[in-house]
């Protein structure tokens, strides 16, 4: 035993969590703390901030010419570019924004991540410490009015407007978090993560190299491909690969990517002028005298034009703080041989220099240097696709401005949801299919009495308690909180492509769909208010709730608010949804196809993605098992004598000690129950059934919902937990 215990014992006093952690003994182990991240205590200005509110006092003006000042304030501890931060900053915006993942709307610029370890300290996000430090005096004029998140993201903007380029815009209303995420970098998610990615690898034509190391891959090919070529190989071809990849996982298309590349590397630098061993550590791995700072840079002044970021060093236009055309004009304008930075990096230079090309000195006494691109700017006209594309951006300057601000607006907007929950005075009018919005409410909403007389019509209507609520929560709970976006809101359950998932098809979703259909026409057809279908989808669900706890012999109600309003196919985003598809929902016993990732690993992560409690998730689970509404109705899990009602029967017979649990087939995936003393099959059960019973934290909660007195916090927590995942996309109550 003691050299078990021996790490905590050596270490001492030390008071990482690593040591600390159970996941250090049991990898495997379910992370339930994914649920209740970001304590409301944590915030330093108290539980009931409401950042939005906060910045509605805000003088946007003011801050706009603050951070237009501060662009040229050159500061001697980090001496801007040619007397410029733009190209710095917007560095820093698309990296911070540049970590959003369409597969599971993890990442970007959302949440102000980017002050926490590992993204302050990841190698990609080198010197941008100097970057966020520089917006330190506008953070402390404006408090608690501006989140660093929006800072992080409106710097890049100004950054652009500033140096002649015109913006789409731009939305304030991204809330600051005060602990990195613990659902996205460590833990076993993180191999779960890559594990999903891998199952999307299918839909994308070159995704095939990161199924060798998805993890890694994931990690570091968030933001960033190797500038220098797929592991430091200067080939542009497989760079255009790995770019293609990437930037589709950040929901990017060919010619957004190549806007993007084109139009951000228009500004700004790489920095490589000395030898790489002259950089110290990372911020997070530095001693307490940086104050934050990392890679302290030993060469020369280690500043202005002796920075050392990624390796590389130069610049790709002659006019690198003005927007203009000099990319395209300067890749296109000469043939480029390899050559390397004084860093000993890779990069690519003209054979000679056309006139009027030449880089002015980055700093007073500094020489002229030649432009330069990296390997994967060379993939922007060595790729077939990506050189079609470039030609006419660079044939058709227009193009590429309007390409690179919608491109631009994408990137920055593309994790708050839909355009409702934007702030400030420079949103744009324009309306993008990618931001899923759903139409304002319009006419009179229905009061009580229309409420009631529908309710009643719908447990009237011949479908069955399981059919309204499995129809309910396939709408609402395809919510996820990282983007915002899904949820029941717009009823696109009724629209491509979610018509034809597998989950939605296996649960009879369409049948039921008619039914409400006719029974709003009903409804609408006589005057008065009318009622959305997506009102409606959830309505029918609520009231199936509360009439099963009825039954029960619990008077209690579902909370329901009307407005939801109903989306068209047009404004549905075929692709994009294909991205929230569930491949598994543990609420309902789904799995859509078994792989590496437990199952209960899978439910963790969907409970996390609808904002929901352990406790809460643990009562949903248990209270959807008895009421029938498992996809596909073969009985998994259904614990109980009275299908139907809502009652504790779940937790009651799974920790019945009569019941001996083994396995069934191969796989651990389902099990059976027999009675102890007979021998007699009783129940079967999924993973996700027996995890109540098997893990420790879980347990517990069952054990409490199965106990004298139990039934009744179950539904409490029922009904908190299914009006919380109802409501999570009701932005128009906020
Ligand atoms: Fe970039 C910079 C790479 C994309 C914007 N970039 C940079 C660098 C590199 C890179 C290497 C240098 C750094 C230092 O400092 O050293 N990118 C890259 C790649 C990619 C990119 C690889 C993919 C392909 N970018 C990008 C985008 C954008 C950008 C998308 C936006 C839009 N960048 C940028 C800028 C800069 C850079 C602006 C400059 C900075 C300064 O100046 O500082």
């Amino acid at each position: 035993m003691t050299d078990q215990a021996s790490p905590a014992a050596e270490w001492g006093s030390l008071t990482s969590a690593e040591f600390q952690s159970n996941e250090k003994w049991w990898p495997n182990s379910l992370n339930l703390r994914i649920l209740h991240q970001n304590h409301p205590d944590s915030i330093p200005f108290g539980p009931d901030f409401d950042y939005r509110k906060a910045f509605a006092g805000i003088d946007v003006e003011a801050l706009t010419a603050d951070v237009d000042a501060l662009m040229t304030d050159s500061q001697d501890w980090w001496p801007a570019d040619w007397g410029h931060y733009g190209g710095f900053f917007i560095r820093m915006s698309w990296h911070a924004a540049g970590t959003y993942r369409v597969s599971d709307g993890r990442g970007g610029g959302g949440t102000g991540a980017q002050r926490y370890a590992p993204l302050n300290s990841w190698p990609d996000n080198g010197n941008l410490d100097k970057a966020r430090r520089l917006l330190l005096p506008i953070k402390q004029k404006y408090g608690k009015q501006i989140s660093w998140a929006d800072l992080f993201v409106f710097a890049g903007n100004r950054a652009l407007e500033t140096m002649g380029f015109t913006t789409a815009g731009f939305a304030f209303g991204r809330a600051d978090i005060w602990a990195p995420e613990d659902d996205i970098y460590w833990g076993p998610e993180n191999e779960w993560l890559g594990d999903k990615d891998e199952r999307y690898t299918g839909s994308f034509e070159d995704g095939n190299r990161l199924l060798d190391n998805p993890l890694a891959a994931v990690q570091m090919g968030l933001i960033y491909v190797n500038p220098e070529g797929p592991n430091g190989v200067a080939d542009a071809m497989k760079s255009a690969q790995d770019i293609r990849e990437t930037f589709s996982r950040m929901a990017m298309n060919d010619e957004e990517t190549v806007a993007l590349v084109v139009g951000g590397h228009t500004f700004g630098k790489m920095h490589g002028n000395g030898p790489a061993d002259a950089v110290g550590a990372e911020p997070e791995g530095g001693g307490l005298e940086a104050q934050g700072f990392g890679w302290a840079n030993t060469n020369e002044t280690g500043l202005g034009e002796y920075t050392i970021t990624s390796g590389l060093e130069g610049a790709w236009t002659p006019t690198p703080t003005q927007w203009d055309n000099s990319y395209l004009e300067t890749i296109f304008g000469h043939e480029w041989e390899l050559v390397h930075s004084p860093a000993g990096a890779q990069q690519w230079q003209p054979k000679s220099v056309r006139d009027g090309f030449m880089v002015p000195p980055v700093a007073p006494g500094a020489p002229e240097t030649k432009p330069t691109m990296s390997t994967a700017d060379m993939a922007m006209i060595t790729d077939p696709a990506y050189l079609e594309i470039s030609k006419r951006y660079y044939e058709n300057p227009d193009q590429l401005a309007e390409a690179f601000a919608n491109a631009w607006f994408k990137l920055l907007h593309r994790d708050m949801g839909p355009a409702i929950r934007y702030v400030g005075p420079q949103v744009p009018g324009e309306e993008y299919v990618w931001q899923d919005n759903v139409p304002a409410h319009e006419g009179a909403l229905i009061g009580d009495s229309e409420i009631a007389e529908l309710k009643s019509t719908l447990l009237d209507s011949g479908l069955s308690t399981e059919q309204l609520i499995s129809t309910a929560w396939a709408a609402a709970s395809t919510y996820r909180k990282t983007d915002f976006r899904g949820g029941a809101n717009g009823a696109r359950i009724r629209l491509s492509p979610m018509t034809d998932w597998d989950i939605n098809v296996q649960s009879g979703v369409g049948p039921v769909i008619s039914k409400l259909e006719q029974i709003q026409a009903d409804f609408n057809a006589k005057g008065g208010a009318k009622v959305s279908l997506s009102d409606l989808i959830v309505l029918g669900g609520s009231a199936a709730v509360e009439a099963a706890a009825k039954a029960a012999g619990h008077d209690v109600s579902v909370p329901f608010t009307p407005g939801r309003t109903d989306a068209s196919q047009e404004s549905t985003d075929v692709e994009s949804f294909s991205w929230l598809e569930p491949n598994a929902d543990g609420f309902r016993n789904y799995v859509k196809k078994q792989g590496n990732v437990p199952t209960e690993h899978m439910l963790i992560d969907k409970a996390f993605m609808l904002n929901l409690t352990a406790p809460q998730m643990t009562a949903l689970v248990g209270g959807l098992r008895v009421l029938g509404a498992s996809v596909g109705g073969d009985g998994y899990g259904e614990f109980t004598d009275r299908k139907g009602l809502l009652t504790n029967d779940f937790f009651v017979n799974l920790l019945d000690m009569g019941t001996l649990w083994s396995p069934v087939g191969e796989g651990d995936d389902v099990f059976e129950g027999r009675d102890r003393a007979t021998d007699e099959p009783k129940w079967k059960g999924t993973r996700v059934d027996l995890v109540f019973g098997a893990n420790s934290q879980l347990r517990a909660l069952s054990e409490e919902f199965a106990a004298a007195g139990g039934e009744s916090d179950m539904i409490r927590h029922f009904i908190d937990g299914w009006v919380t995942v109802m409501e999570n996309d009701r932005f128009d109550l906020d």
